[in-house]
């Protein structure tokens, strides 16, 4: 993996960060205890994320991929004449999150999320049988684009908290393609657990990211951001109290990527995200949900 040069210039919602200085590159990969259960327990625990390259096979992930870039092409979200795989984004710079009704006809695309591979990992990391939320976060980031800074206990909490997201490179992303970004420590947070943590999204019709702003969450948190390139079929791996975001694409490709969940099926399930089309959550406008500064005055977590 390549090293990031100290004074990289990445964006995210609009804000400057610089490598070395306001993000760094010191992400660790968990290839080494892959085999070692307890071990990648541990570090999540202690880190609040695990990186493993590689994890689903390149052909693979290009098989998925294929998949997906065909259907887009066919939506004229591409731009015209130029090689499918190259994933150049369309006049239109769309970004698209992808119904589960389109992606769950995706074979290619199941085998990554939910096929042995990855149900088997979960086996074992969990101790006893899992099962994924049959809701898939599955999209394609245009120009300008980015996740703001969240947890995702407030959008699939109503279950079990033991859930884990798998954020899956669906391509080599590069960081001018907007990678996930890590808010290191986050998860050890206990204020930050205890209010926004315990809050619900979609119950509580609260706006869900907890800020578009990185300096703020760095200095209301404490915390230091992270990203790193990643190559197609890596993952990330983390819990619903690690706050995360992505850089902003700023690029031509469209970024590709996956995230999906998993948990202990004998635990309690978010039933929101199960079922034949699980889209169909009321979804309030963003500008009709409490706006998340007045709660976090609140919980005394106001920032910048
Ligand atoms: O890929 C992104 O931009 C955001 C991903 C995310 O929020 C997640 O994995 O929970």
């Amino acid at each position: 993996m390549s090293t990031i040069p100290n004074g990289t210039k990445v964006s995210m919602s609009g804000h400057e960060l610089i490598f070395g200085e306001t993000i760094f590159a010191e992400t660790r990969s968990s290839n080494d205890i892959f085999e070692d259960t307890d071990a990648l327990r541990h570090r999540i625990e202690e880190e609040g994320y695990l990186i493993i390259r590689n994890f689903h096979d390149r052909a693979s992930i290009l098989n998925a991929r294929q998949e997906i870039l065909t259907y887009m092409d066919s939506q004229g979200v591409l731009a015209p004449g130029i090689p499918l795989d190259d994933a150049i984004i369309g006049p239109e710079n769309r970004s698209t999150r992808f119904r589960d009704n389109i992606v769950k006809q995706w074979p290619g695309f199941l085998n990554i999320v939910e096929g042995e591979n990855t149900m088997n990992f979960f086996q074992r990391f969990l101790d006893g049988p899992a099962l994924s939320l049959d809701h898939k976060w599955l999209r394609a980031i245009s120009k300008g684009r980015n996740a703001g800074a969240h947890c995702d206990v407030v959008y699939m909490g109503a279950g079990t908290k033991k859930l884990y997201t798998m954020w899956t490179a669906l391509g080599d992303i590069s960081l001018d393609m907007g990678p996930l970004a890590l808010c290191l420590g986050s998860h050890k947070h206990q204020q930050l657990k205890n209010t926004y943590g315990a809050s619900d999204a979609h119950q509580d019709l609260i706006q869900g990211a907890f800020s578009n702003n990185p300096y703020d969450v760095m200095e209301t948190l404490g915390t230091r951001w992270a990203s790193t390139p990643f190559n197609a079929g890596d993952v990330v791996i983390f819990g619903m109290y690690f706050m995360h975001a992505s850089l902003e694409n700023t690029s031509n490709r469209f970024r590709l990527s996956s995230d999906t969940r998993y948990q202990l099926a004998a635990e309690a399930v978010d039933e929101r995200h199960m079922g034949e089309d699980p889209d169909v959550i009321p979804k309030a406008d963003l500008e009709d949900r409490k706006p998340i500064g007045e709660l976090r005055k609140e919980w005394g977590l106001s920032g910048v």
